[in-house]
């Protein structure tokens, strides 16, 4: 007897897309077929598409942001907007505050998240630090724990490593079979133009894209990828932002490189100019790095199209207006040096992506289910997460195609008080998600108790 029989929907799986019956039984999916075994509830999901729990792989949740500035998100609020937006898992990355250590540090985000989030959860870590503590000891125990990946910053002041730091920390995950991300932007490249604009009386929020400029991106992005062939281990370039680092990332793969590439919705949606919005409003775009122009989004397009981003996430860190750069925050409104980096998006990247990608013909259902989901488990190591299979966590979400919605603020779970995509139209919404067979979320609304677990992951699966 099946807990319950989802009957009806297109399902998509990694062998195509058909019209068949899902079985849930004890949080996994026990059956997919055109029978309609016995199940204690049956749900009709007719007309409805059925995919993989979203997984997104880029979030920041209650992350230390500096001096009086406080993330607009803990892990209730970021975990119910998650799976309103459709997803089931989320890796928030964990950042010491301080200077605690990383171990440290994971166990006051456990703190943070145990018991509070509405979906499933895997930290990845920060490494700022490269004491031989911490490269020797803290991050083989935590890899071992399963931290199977973490970031490195080539930018911000106390986060960004220099060259040889980057080699050592890369051969740390060579050693344990860990996957390094990278932030790649040239910090020395932005200060000068920052120190620039300073000079020349510029603060407003645009200069914050003009400071970060295209080159600075692909020339870092090209540096990661050749301390990554240099330590010979496999790397992730995220949010990739434009057409000059994608194509770096063409020519590593080119001399075999093993590198990863992730973009997000602020890629494909939003340009330079929105910072430049009247009323400080531009302050509601600064993230980095920065979105560009229409063209670069055609060429990020490109590389969704043709499978040379294996990742699409949300890059959620969010803020709140009102705090940030609101009239009451003059420091934000005499410089964008003071505008904290990052905008909300975990509960619009997958509608955004279905609307754009899958409704206008961009990208088919499979695509979007590998992007959106799938990948992100099998380079993150999330053995029973990401498809639709026998023997998989329940973790899956019904769409409705033909749903219209305007992205508004008032409607979203986050903690912020905008978002970036206030008045955007999709196609596209999802309807009902369940995290391991329950039912998180509900014509939109997440429902029930916080069900959410931290997963322990494995190393990664190398995709390419
Ligand atoms: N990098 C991120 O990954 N998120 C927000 C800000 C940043 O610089
Ligand atoms: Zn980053
Ligand atoms: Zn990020």
């Amino acid at each position: 007897m099946l807990d319950t029989l989802i009957a009806g929907a297109r399902v998509v799986t990694p062998a195509g897309t058909t019209a068949c019956n899902i079985g849930l039984r004890s949080g996994r999916i026990a059956f997919l077929g055109e029978d309609v075994p016995a199940a204690a509830e049956i749900i009709d999901a007719a007309g409805l598409i059925a995919m993989p729990g979203g997984i997104d792989s880029h979030v920041h949740i209650s992350q230390p942001s500096g001096p009086g500035i406080e993330m607009a998100d803990d892990f209730a609020s970021a975990t119910r907007a998650a799976v309103a937006g459709g997803n089931t898992t989320v890796l928030p990355f964990c950042l010491p505050e301080g200077d605690q250590t990383l171990r440290e540090a994971v166990a006051a985000y456990h703190a943070k998240a145990d018991g509070n989030c509405m979906c499933d959860v895997s930290f990845h870590l920060i490494v700022k630090d490269t004491d031989p503590v911490t490269l020797g000891q803290d991050l083989p125990a935590l890899i071992a724990a399963g931290h199977t990946s973490f970031k490195v910053f080539m930018t911000y002041e106390g986060l960004a490593l220099t060259d040889r730091e980057i080699l050592d920390v890369m051969s740390v995950a060579k050693e344990q079979g860990a996957l390094v991300m990278v932030h790649a932007e040239n910090e020395d490249a932005i200060e000068f133009l920052r120190d620039r604009a300073a000079r020349e009386g510029e603060g407003a929020p645009v200069w914050h894209a003009r400071t970060r400029p295209v080159p600075v991106e692909r020339e870092a992005t090209h540096r990661a990828i050749t301390l990554a062939e240099i330590a010979d281990v496999p790397l992730t370039i995220v949010h990739v932002s434009n057409g000059e680092s994608l194509e770096e990332i063409r020519r590593g793969r080119a001399r075999g490189a093993k590198v990863f590439a992730e973009t997000c919705p602020q890629y494909i949606t939003l340009t330079a100019e929105d910072l430049d919005r009247a009323g400080f409003e531009g302050a509601k775009y600064v993230c980095s790095p920065p979105p560009r122009d229409r063209g670069n989004w055609a060429d990020i397009w490109a590389g969704i199209e043709q499978g040379t981003f294996e990742l699409f996430s949300s890059d959620h860190c969010p803020f709140r207006f009102a705090d940030t750069a609101g009239k009451d925050a003059p420091g934000a409104r005499a410089s964008f040096r003071n505008i904290p980096n990052g905008i909300p998006g975990v509960e619009t990247r997958l509608p955004i992506l279905f609307s754009e990608g899958v409704i206008k013909g961009r990208i088919s259902l499979e695509r979007f289910a590998a992007i959106t989901s799938s990948n992100h488990a099998r380079l993150y190591g999330l053995a029973t997460k990401g498809a639709i299979m026998v023997g998989k966590d329940a973790d899956i979400t019904l769409w409705d195609p033909s749903l219209t919605r305007t992205i508004r603020q008032a409607d979203l779970h986050h903690g912020s008080d905008y978002t970036p995509w206030e008045g955007f139209e999709v196609t596209g919404w999802p309807v009902r998600t369940f995290l391991r067979g329950q039912t998180v979320m509900l014509g939109g609304d997440p429902v029930g108790a916080p069900l959410g677990r931290h997963l322990e992951r494995t190393s990664p699966e190398t995709l390419l």
